[in-house]
């Protein structure tokens, strides 16, 4: 088919047609992702700087000392002074490359010329999002997923007795993706110290909350570089930071971690690349900083404490209403079931009544993350319509 020319007029009249089939996060609707609706300023940002590509640095020097700025300025949250680290594509991509920087430190400290040589394994909570699957297939890695305690929550015995002399780095979560909890990330780092093992903390989703949920006395568990044996952090601006899609962000303790997942491009301004992808988005490292910079740590707290606000207030009342939480909230995560309803049919029940919701596997749940976009004024409306969705089946069955 001819693709003909069209003016600008058709072009955006289609596209509003094609949005107009997506959600709004302002809807409030949308009760089950870990994104939110930008904040304007990143947005404009986003645009002034959608040519600058951190993939050639060379030609952006502006923008790579924007992306210097950012890094240090994430690491002061995670307690680390002199930083290494790279604003990325998102939790996945920097998930991806600690683990190969744990996969090349384990070669370079047993001498491993071949990759594929050993049964390399990584241990990680059955909790873990699905990136590491992604990871352990690209690298040539076993998984080794540890199970939960009571609380939802990587069990430290089982880490102990599953470390052997192929295990090449052991990963916690700060604020898993099905329910929000904190792994004991103080315990893993003295094992990994005792073991002599990579750790690496996935705080990709908790680590614009943790620092500053503490800083306004939450107590949460510390999960930060303060812990000597944490070796990376993942953490995402375009999730709790309010930066737009695509950034996130991956932190190193050592310049080494960085370099062992170097690859030359010598033909480039930048003489070397350890990123996943190659042209690179600047764009997320200024609109990072933007927003960095506007929210400042007060920001970031207010904004942490009304969603927790609001997630202990959603718990709350469904605990009133007879639900079941799956556990009592860390972060802005709720996961709960109803004794007498059948969750698949909960579930239906509630899409029915047009609200988009996530499910647990593990238990499974109903999952509710409460961002920046869900408003105390959403959540009543929920409420409401459980209370008719429970009427409905309590009284049919
Ligand atoms: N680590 C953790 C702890 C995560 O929760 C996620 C994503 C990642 C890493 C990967 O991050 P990227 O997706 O940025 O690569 N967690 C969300 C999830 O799977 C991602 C998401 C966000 C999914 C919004 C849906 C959605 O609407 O639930």
């Amino acid at each position: 088919m001819e693709n003909e020319p069209f003016e600008e007029e058709y072009i955006f009249k289609k596209l509003k047609e094609f949005k107009s089939k997506d959600l709004s996060y302002s809807s409030g609707r949308i009760l089950g992702s870990m994104c939110s609706e930008p904040h304007p300023l990143s947005k404009k940002v986003y645009m002034d700087f959608l040519d600058s590509n951190l993939g050639d640095h060379g030609l952006f020097e502006g923008t790579k000392a924007i992306e210097y700025e950012v890094i240090n300025i994430i690491a002061s949250f995670l307690s680390l002074d002199n930083p290494y680290g790279k604003v990325v594509t998102g939790g996945t991509e920097a998930n991806i490359m600690a683990m190969r920087s744990a996969r090349n430190l384990y070669k370079e400290i047993n001498k491993i010329k071949n990759q594929f040589i050993k049964p390399f394994e990584v241990i990680i909570p059955k909790s873990a999002h699905f990136s590491f699957k992604k990871a352990s297939d690209m690298l040539g890695f076993k998984l080794v997923e540890i199970d939960l305690d009571d609380e939802y929550k990587m069990d430290i015995e089982y880490v102990k007795e599953n470390i052997n002399k192929n295990t090449i780095a052991i990963v916690g979560v700060a604020g898993t993706t099905e329910l929000g909890m904190i792994d004991p990330i103080e315990e893993l780092s003295q094992i990994s110290i005792d073991k002599n093992i990579y750790f690496h903390v996935d705080a990709a989703f908790g680590g614009f909350s943790i620092p500053f949920l503490n800083d306004i006395g939450y107590n949460l568990p510390n999960f930060d570089f303060s812990n000597d044996g944490v070796s990376s952090i993942t953490i995402d601006p375009h999730k709790m930071g309010l930066t737009a899609i695509p950034a996130g962000c991956i932190i190193y303790r050592k310049k080494d971690y960085l370099d062992l997942i170097s690859v030359d491009s010598p033909y480039l301004t930048s003489k070397k690349q350890s990123t996943i992808v190659g042209t690179r988005s600047g764009a997320a490292s200024a609109a990072t900083w933007a927003m960095l910079k506007y929210m400042g740590k007060k920001g970031y707290r207010e904004l942490a404490n009304s969603c927790m606000i609001n997630t202990n207030f959603l718990a709350d009342a469904l605990f009133k209403e007879g639900f079941n939480l799956v556990t009592k909230p860390q972060l802005n995560i709720v996961g709960f079931n109803h004794p007498k309803i059948e969750i698949d049919d909960l579930i239906k029940a509630i899409e029915y009544k047009s609200w988009k919701v996530s499910t647990t596997t593990y238990p499974k749940a109903v999952r509710i993350v409460i961002m920046p976009h869900i408003k105390h004024t959403h959540i009543m409306e929920f409420i409401k319509d459980l209370k008719e969705v429970k009427k409905e089946f309590i009284n049919t069955n």
